[in-house]
């Protein structure tokens, strides 16, 4: 009798444990961009087919708010913490406060100047690499002839601002015939995108001194896009365009003519996250420090209609 109530009883205990949804808490930068709105989408349809309970924080692009969402969830006691970094430095306290609770935090697609032992991981692109692939295909393509620059930077102090501004100056290094002429954050939106350009044009002869523009994502490229075309000039042929992310309509606009690369940056980051993290919770597995995710090119030679049919429906 005894012993198969101890059956029932561990059965049971085995289904409540099997059960019990994982909580964590997710702060989400905003939803700045086609490729964070992408992001979000994945990230909740992980959770839902991994049964984890996500807490979900849209911080409106203010570091203020993140911090409040992260103290919230150790308040709430979760079980794991996903954070989106909006900027790269002001985390340590926040961060040690979670350790302390010991709550394992996750960093997704941006990186903080935090000592790494103040989270767990960190799942993201070579930053700086991308930015080097973007500046190596201009160096393929812009001629020989004088070919003046001009920069479309991320959120200020953001570490794909910081990296990508880096991997491109690293890459036209030494090319005498290119340079950067002018660089301002445009707050990765397609908003910020027009209105900077429409500065840039204006105050480069209506654009016509202007051979490219390389944006730190699509999305402030397509805003570019669209100030270049009421400027009168044709995007993609009088300025070259490169830009990251590889949103779906950076491929409509390379179908068009008037984009002409971008270097793919997942919106998958949560997959890896919630790996690392199961491993992590059922035998103590400590992930590496970064896990890397691939940073692919991609031009007016790659059937961008296909690229763009393959993306529409992802959730960006
Ligand atoms: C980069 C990511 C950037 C995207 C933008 O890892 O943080 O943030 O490139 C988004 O589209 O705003």
């Amino acid at each position: 009798m005894i012993k198969s109530l101890m059956i029932t009883a561990a059965i049971c205990l085995g289904a409540t444990t099997l059960a019990s949804a994982q909580t964590v808490g997710f702060s989400q930068i905003g939803s700045e961009s086609g490729w964070r709105a992408a992001e979000t989408t994945i990230t909740r349809q992980q959770a839902e087919e991994r049964g984890i309970d996500l807490k979900f924080s849209d911080a409106q692009q203010k570091q203020e708010n993140q911090i409040a969402a992260l103290r919230s969830f150790v308040a709430q006691g979760v079980d794991a913490i996903l954070l989106a970094p909006v900027v790269a430095t002001g985390w340590d306290s926040v961060l040690q406060e979670a350790k302390e609770a010991e709550i394992p935090v996750v960093l997704l697609d941006r990186k903080v100047d935090s000592d790494e032992s103040l989270y767990l991981t960190a799942v993201g692109s070579d930053l700086v690499h991308e930015g080097e692939v973007a500046g190596q295909w201009l160096v393929d393509n812009a001629g020989e002839g004088e070919c003046r620059i001009v920069e479309l930077q991320g959120t200020t102090g953001s570490s794909p601002a910081i990296d990508r501004a880096q991997g491109f100056r690293n890459a036209i290094e030494g090319k005498d015939n290119l340079e950067i002429v002018r660089s301002q954050t445009g707050d990765f939106t397609r908003t910020g995108g027009k209105e900077v350009m429409e500065s840039f044009l204006q105050a480069e002869n209506g654009g016509k001194d202007i051979c490219a523009l390389y944006a730190h994502n699509d999305d402030m490229a397509i805003g570019a896009i669209q100030a270049i075309k009421e400027a009168g000039l044709k995007p993609g042929e009088d300025i070259k365009i490169v830009s990251i992310d590889a949103v779906p309509d950076i491929f409509q606009a390379m179908a068009a003519g008037e984009a002409n690369a971008t270097v793919e940056l997942t919106p998958n980051m949560a997959g890896p996250a919630f790996d690392a993290l199961e491993a992590y919770r059922n035998d103590g597995t400590e992930p590496k420090k970064f896990i890397q995710t691939e940073s692919k090119l991609y031009t007016q030679n790659d059937d961008p209609q296909e690229q763009y049919e393959a993306r529409k429906d992802l959730g960006y």
